[in-house]
């Protein structure tokens, strides 16, 4: 007596046979589509050349004898690739069929085969240039899910025993709303992910071939002793590759420059589209301005500091004309992100800028490219949109912006706020002379004074280093003279207004968070 998988119950189930050759074989083809286009997508998330399909070509162009190449190049000239391609989608359809044929419900035959396939593919895609372990993940996951479609497939074109021959020619219908499904969703995920392949591609071109602007308006220079330069302490200017990362994208917006475009609308005299060429045909200028996360916990890192490069905001408005009684700017990113800003605030003189470029690169992807506004002096969930797209002039009490519709303050001037950097929380200290230094901010107010005290002793005057800007955060140290056991450092910095660091604990919700940074130590 014969049991087939899923006898457990006891139910007795009819005999079945593996189904018609035909129907084995499209399951293989499918489920090998299955592989390709889930690899092609989950590829976008990864790096392009992760993608199986793409890296399995490309090794094979690599390390194919010259002779084959230039044959390939004279016979196909320039469709060579073309023709490798579809050689390998050919060869692929082919192995994919004989695995499908062969794979049994008791002996996963085929699934062996795309699991070689799959080492293959995690092969030349971890050998790619550049390539790191995650390059296998396109392919791991694009295999197994290709596997389970095999699996499925094969078994839904089972077919009883007892159906004769003929019958037996005709795959179920049931298989064969499965494979056009499967077959569907293949080529679906494929089609997306060639898509924002190529989109991405194309992007990366626009930024490599982007030309910083020049600048008369230079950023001061850095004077000595801004930077003091205590090890492990927080440099003046934070790298691109540092600078911390928020927003909401879950998908990186990757726009070139020819598709952007900023529409300036609303409470406006004269509607504006500028287009790229008309946004750097204005006077750039550079600044450095520190952007700080109103999400930022005490003694927490999501600040950074940049050199930016950028177009005044103030001279854009005034193009458009501001309406009196507009009092927000409703700026709003490609992906759907918003930001309200006082209008107020960008016509004070402040160096509030449409930003291209950041410590003299172009703004990476992750932070904005090709344009972002930097405002000194507020969070950046009310003022520093990535990827913006859209300004509209209107009124706080008739638009809402992104975090303010989820319980954020509307509006968002940035906390002064001191931070301990050194000696680390973990650092192992001795008794005697020990360098305390860290960061303060209060951008556009300036940092005025830091004080440090040691288990709530009399607050002590902290050396600051000199001040670059009031939009700048600041550096500062002190001398502590260590005795042995636990003790407790706290910091806290006072405005150029004379406004003290606020004491009380509070979360950073609604409109940033206040407290004094605090860090036990032991001292042995
Ligand atoms: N398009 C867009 N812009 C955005 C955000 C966002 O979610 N989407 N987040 C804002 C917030 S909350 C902050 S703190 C800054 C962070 O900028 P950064 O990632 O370059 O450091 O970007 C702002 N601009
Ligand atoms: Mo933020």
């Amino acid at each position: 007596m014969s049991t087939t998988i899923g006898d457990r119950q006891g139910a007795a189930r009819a005999p079945r046979r593996r189904g018609h050759l035909f129907s084995r074989a499209l399951a293989g083809v499918i489920a090998a589509g299955v592989v390709l286009g889930v690899g092609e997508l989950i590829s976008v998330l990864i790096d392009p050349n992760s993608s199986p399909f793409l890296a399995v070509g490309s090794t094979t162009v690599d390390r194919s004898p010259a002779w084959v190449r230039e044959f390939a190049i004279d016979t196909y000239s320039t469709n060579d690739k073309t023709a490798l391609f579809v050689g390998m989608a050919i060869l692929i359809a082919v192995i994919a069929a004989v695995a499908g044929i062969v794979e049994q419900p008791r002996a996963p035959f085929g699934s062996a085969i795309f699991a070689v396939l799959g080492v293959v593919g995690v092969y030349a895609a971890i050998h790619r240039p550049g390539a790191t372990w995650s390059f296998a993940i396109p392919t791991v996951v694009g295999v197994i899910a290709g596997i389970v479609v095999l699996r499925l497939l094969t078994a839904t074109a089972q077919v009883p025993a007892e159906a004769d021959a003929e019958d037996s020619w005709m795959p179920r219908r049931s298989f064969l709303l499965f494979a056009a499904a499967a077959a569907a969703a293949a080529a679906a995920a494929g089609a997306t992910g060639r898509y924002l392949g190529r989109q991405i591609a194309g992007a990366v071109d626009n930024r490599r071939d982007f030309t910083v602007p020049a600048v008369a308006d230079k950023a001061a220079p850095i004077a000595p002793g801004t930077d003091i330069g205590v090890p492990g302490g927080t440099p003046f200017i934070t790298s691109n590759e540092d600078f911390y990362r928020i927003d909401t994208a879950l998908r990186v917006p990757r726009l070139t420059t020819d598709e952007w475009q900023l529409r300036i609308h609303g409470m406006v005299d004269s509607e504006l589209t500028l287009r790229w060429e008309d946004l750097i045909a204005r006077t750039p200028v550079e600044r450095v301005i520190t952007l700080t996360c109103v999400s930022n916990q005490v003694g927490g890192d999501l600040a950074g500091n940049a050199t930016w490069i950028g177009y005044p905001i103030a001279d854009l408005l005034a193009e458009a004309g501001v309406q009196p009684d507009a009092d927000m700017l409703l700026s709003r990113s490609s992906d759907g992100f918003t930001a309200g800003t006082p209008v107020q605030i960008l016509q004070d003189g402040r160096d509030a800028i449409l930003a291209v470029a950041m410590n003299g690169r172009p703004l990476p992807f992750e932070h904005g490219y090709p344009v972002r506004q930097v405002v000194p002096g507020l969070y950046g969930y009310v003022s520093a949109t990535k990827w913006v797209v859209d300004w509209e002039l209107t009124r706080f009490d008739k638009a809402e912006a992104y975090w303010t519709k989820r319980g954020w303050s509307a509006d968002g001037p940035i906390k002064t706020a001191s931070r301990i950097d050194v000696p680390a929380a973990s650092a192992s200290i001795e008794p005697g002379r020990v360098l305390v230094a860290g960061t303060a901010w209060a951008q556009h107010r300036g940092i005025g004074r830091v004080e440090v005290r040691v288990d709530n002793g009399p607050w002590q005057t902290a050396t600051l280093a000199a001040q670059y800007s009031i939009d700048t955060w600041r550096q500062w140290t002190w001398d502590w003279d260590a005795t042995s056991g636990m003790h407790t450092l706290q910091v806290r910095a006072t405005d150029l207004d004379g406004n003290v660091q606020v004491q009380d604990r509070t979360s950073p919700v609604p409109s940033g968070a206040t407290g004094w940074d605090t860090r036990s130590l032991r001292v042995s």
